[in-house]
């Protein structure tokens, strides 16, 4: 099928007023690292220096839980739950007034098209702190036991995949709880925090609540190993997720742990099958397939597989790989080089091991990190692409006879974040929700996300859940105060 000619229609980035260099967000300013370093934020469409921004050093880090343990042990500690609404209220509001900004930045920044970043990132983000504002003088009427109170410093390391959605999956059931935070995004993608530090300023949220502190591995390390924090937030790969449980193990710290996925998306006979090839481009090409819970591994029943190939591969014909602020882009860049070449690598594998290869035809452009959306066929459950997080563009696919074959298969996984089951029969639906080991479960519908709901894993997808009245509950102790 060819693809229509669509003239450029790129969002101008004029809205986005970049400095040069960024400090770290300690106490309520932007303040100079002690002895830390510096590294360059670089847009993976053109490759440009973004900004230079700062290396915190552990001195860095020390400086922001001692501001978080004064904050909290101060006005913040002893502010009542309705007026840490009001400022939730009001930076869920300044979110929305700024939104093409952080849109636009965090399309330059990540990557990510900005159809995404303005239609789902940001206005999930305000809807975060939006949804968590209610919550935060009605924690008592929440079921979360008795007298709910807050941990006190909560340290939070992020992945750059969601970078301003994770903060707010992050910063606002925190505040809403009464803790304050220490927040570190990923090296690559940190400039929409440093955005939101500016929000924090303009919303006057009283110093030392929330401080950013930007860094690699290190500066997350030390606001794991940091004594003065009493829980921790982690969002990330299962590696340093694991690392993580190691190194607390033996302390007082609580954590929650959101690590990777590799989701099966389940294709009955019966399924609307235009439908279902939306819902299986949606689940794994949305963002770059750069989602925790992306629809990986394409589970289709054995009598459809040939039309589903073939509708699939027209669909993705179509889709605009290209430019991020291009509004007709559907595919943006790939976030980094390193990303790019775990995906070259691990698809190199897919290969070797005997699938067969299938890439959408579209042209590249020269600069940049770029992968086209890729197909695997014949793919068998021990092939590493079957079996490994790509966090890519690509879908592998297995076939299944029987509702018991496509459970079997589904499961055999070590990981068990999400999956998606695409069928008419509303009991077959209720029965694999029953017997997937997932987290989330979609029915005829995937990567559909919601503040009211709670998300998280099973096996080494992680603990704990994130949103909802059970994404409350990891941020506060309860019972007897003594
Ligand atoms: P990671 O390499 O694990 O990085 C996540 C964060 O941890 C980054 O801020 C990273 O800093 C930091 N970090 C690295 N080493 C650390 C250490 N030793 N101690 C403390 N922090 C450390 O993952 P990634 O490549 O950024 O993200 C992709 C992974 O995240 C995927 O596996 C994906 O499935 C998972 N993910 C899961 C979810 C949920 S909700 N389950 C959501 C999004 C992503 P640097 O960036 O500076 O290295």
């Amino acid at each position: 099928m060819a693809k229509f000619e669509y003239a450029p229609a790129p969002e101008s980035r004029a809205i986005v007023d970049l400095k040069p260099s960024y400090g770290l967000f300690i106490n309520g300013e932007f303040t100079d690292s002690e002895g830390g370093s510096a590294f360059k934020s670089i847009s993976p469409s053109t490759e440009e220096v973004l900004a230079e921004v700062t290396a915190a050093s552990e001195a860095d880090v020390d400086r922001a839980v001692v501001a978080a343990r004064r904050a909290f042990n101060g006005a913040w500690g002893r502010m009542s739950g309705a007026d840490r609404g009001k400022y939730l209220f009001r930076i869920a509001r300044i979110l929305q007034e700024r939104a093409r900004e952080f849109a636009v930045l965090e399309s330059l920044d990540n990557g990510k098209p900005i159809r995404e970043s303005r239609d789902v990132d940001v206005p999930l983000a305000a809807a975060h702190f939006f949804y968590h504002a209610g919550w935060a003088d009605k924690l008592d009427f929440a079921s979360l036991g008795s007298n709910p109170r807050p941990h006190g410093v909560v340290g939070q390391v992020i992945p750059w995949n969601f970078p301003l959605l994770m903060l707010s999956w992050k910063i606002a059931p925190a505040l809403a709880t009464g803790n304050t935070v220490v927040l570190k995004p990923a090296e690559t993608t940190p400039l929409t925090a440093l955005l939101f530090a500016e929000v924090l300023q303009q919303a006057d949220l009283p110093p030392g609540v929330v401080n950013i502190v930007t860094g690699a591995g290190a500066t997350g390390q030390a606001i794991v190993d940091h004594p003065g924090v009493d829980k921790l937030a982690f969002t990330g790969s299962t590696g340093v997720g694991k690392m993580i449980a190691r190194s607390i193990a033996g302390t007082r710290k609580k954590a929650t742990l959101e690590l990777g996925g590799k989701a099966a998306n389940i294709i009955f006979d019966d399924a609307p099958i235009d439908q279902a090839v939306e819902g299986i481009v949606n689940g794994i090409f949305f963002n770059q397939g750069h989602v925790c819970c992306a629809g990986s591994r394409l589970l289709v029943q054995e009598s459809i597989a040939d039309e589903v190939d073939r509708r699939l591969k027209r669909r993705l014909s179509t889709l605009r790989v290209g430019d991020p602020l291009d509004k007709n882009t559907d595919v943006g860049a790939i976030n980094s080089r390193a990303q790019l070449e775990r995906i070259t690598e691990l698809t190199a594998a897919g290969e070797a091991e005997g699938a067969t290869r299938w890439e959408a035809e579209c042209e590249l452009p020269s600069k940049g990190f770029w992968f086209r959306p890729t197909v695997f066929t014949g793919v068998s459950q021990t092939h590493r692409i079957a079996q490994e997080e790509i966090f890519g563009p690509v879908l592998s696919v297995l076939t299944f006879r029987t509702p018991h074959e496509a459970v079997a298969k589904a499961n055999n996984t070590p990981y068990g974040l999400s999956a998606g089951v695409w069928t008419e029969k509303g009991s077959r639906i209720l029965w694999m929700a029953d017997q997937l080991k997932a987290g989330v479960v979609w029915a005829n519908t995937f990567n559909k996300f919601d503040p009211t709901s709670p998300f998280g894993g099973y096996k080494e997808s992680g603990y704990g859940r994130e949103g909802g009245r059970h994404g409350l509950a990891a941020y506060v102790t309860t019972g007897d105060t003594k």
